[in-house]
């Protein structure tokens, strides 16, 4: 591989339907099909060089390249040997805080290596081997809608874009903190299958997935928002419900954020919440009400940093 200055930008998604289990931890095969939204605001820029060994520089600092070492040689293994190489990553999503920033950062480490390999992959070929490095990443070479198919093997799962038409929705970012969470996506997953409620709720996410591609195709952001909020209640209740460690990504603001929520709606207000592994809200709501709701969270929570994100486009090169 050639020394280069080219550029892969993938933006993150937030899922709207989650992922929460894994039925294959190797290939990271999913227990569910998941849905999500790729945003404009959060992305990750990434290049490569050739290296002495494999290494990872993030945000100009010298990282521990460990993941992506171990997800580079399951690469050389799928598409051909390749020389160490060195990953520069420029990442604008706070890191580790439940907004997924391995999401952006897998997604634009596959297609940055494809490309400088000179193989030219589908969109859905990429996901399938992003899905390796981490299983959100799989949702981020896709504009707008994707959806995640869970598969029943390596070759079966991977995203494509729903090609969904436009519509006005938004997002409202409550960063409630950016602090790496305690405890991993991964090793999260793992309790909540310990949960007695886990059935139910694959059960019930598979039907909510198709109420929700309908919601989608008939732009109706009241209803995408509601199957969301329910969705990501049910896997953080998996959590409070797991046989094996207990536990919960929620604080005290991320409680009192849900309560403003409800009032929010009493109002009128159309806001919806879900919640990832972290404490963050991202509340549901068209770009009319974004402002609106902005201000009322800075009001009740004068220290709450809040951003309005949009839908976002897939993977480009440059
Ligand atoms: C999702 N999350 O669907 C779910 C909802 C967080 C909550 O995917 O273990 O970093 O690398 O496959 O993709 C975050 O987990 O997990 C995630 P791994 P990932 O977006």
């Amino acid at each position: 591989m050639d020394s280069t200055t080219m550029k892969a930008t993938a933006h993150t998604n937030i899922a709207l339907i989650k992922y929460w289990g894994k039925k294959n931890i190797e290939l990271n095969l999913p227990t569910t099909s998941s849905l999500s939204l790729t945003l404009d605001k959060y992305y990750t820029t990434t290049s490569v060089s050739s290296a002495e060994i494999d290494s990872f520089v993030l945000n100009n600092q010298p990282a521990d390249a460990t993941r992506i070492h171990h997800f580079l040689n399951m690469l050389r293994k799928q598409l051909g040997d390749f020389s160490p190489l060195k990953v520069i990553s420029e990442n604008h999503v706070p890191t580790s805080a439940g907004l997924a920033s391995s999401a952006s950062a897998f997604a634009a480490l596959t297609g940055v290596v494809v490309h400088e390999l000179g193989m030219n992959l589908s969109n859905e070929e990429l996901s399938r081997l992003a899905r390796r490095g981490s299983g959100s990443a799989s949702r981020s070479f896709f504009g707008n809608f994707a959806v995640w198919h869970k598969g029943i093997d390596d070759e079966s799962s991977f995203a494509e874009s729903l090609n969904a038409s436009d519509m006005p929705i938004a997002l409202v970012v409550a960063e409630v903190s950016h602090a790496e969470k305690k405890i991993s996506s991964t090793e999260g997953m793992q309790r909540a299958l310990t949960s007695p409620n886990y059935d139910d709720w694959l059960v019930k996410s598979a039907n909510q997935l198709i109420d929700m591609q309908s919601a989608i195709q008939h732009a109706d952001i009241d209803k995408v928002g509601s199957i969301a909020e329910d969705n990501a209640l049910g896997m953080h209740a998996l959590n409070l419900t797991a046989s094996r460690q207990p536990f919960t990504y929620f604080t005290d603001q991320t409680q009192m954020i849900l309560s403003l929520i409800q009032d929010m709606r009493h109002q009128g207000i159309l806001a919806y919440a879900t919640i990832d592994a972290g404490p963050n809200v991202k509340i549901i709501t068209t770009k009319d009400e974004a402002s609106t709701i902005v201000n009322i969270l800075k009001n009740a929570m004068p220290t709450l940093a809040v951003e309005v994100a949009q839908s976002g486009p897939g993977i480009s090169y440059d």
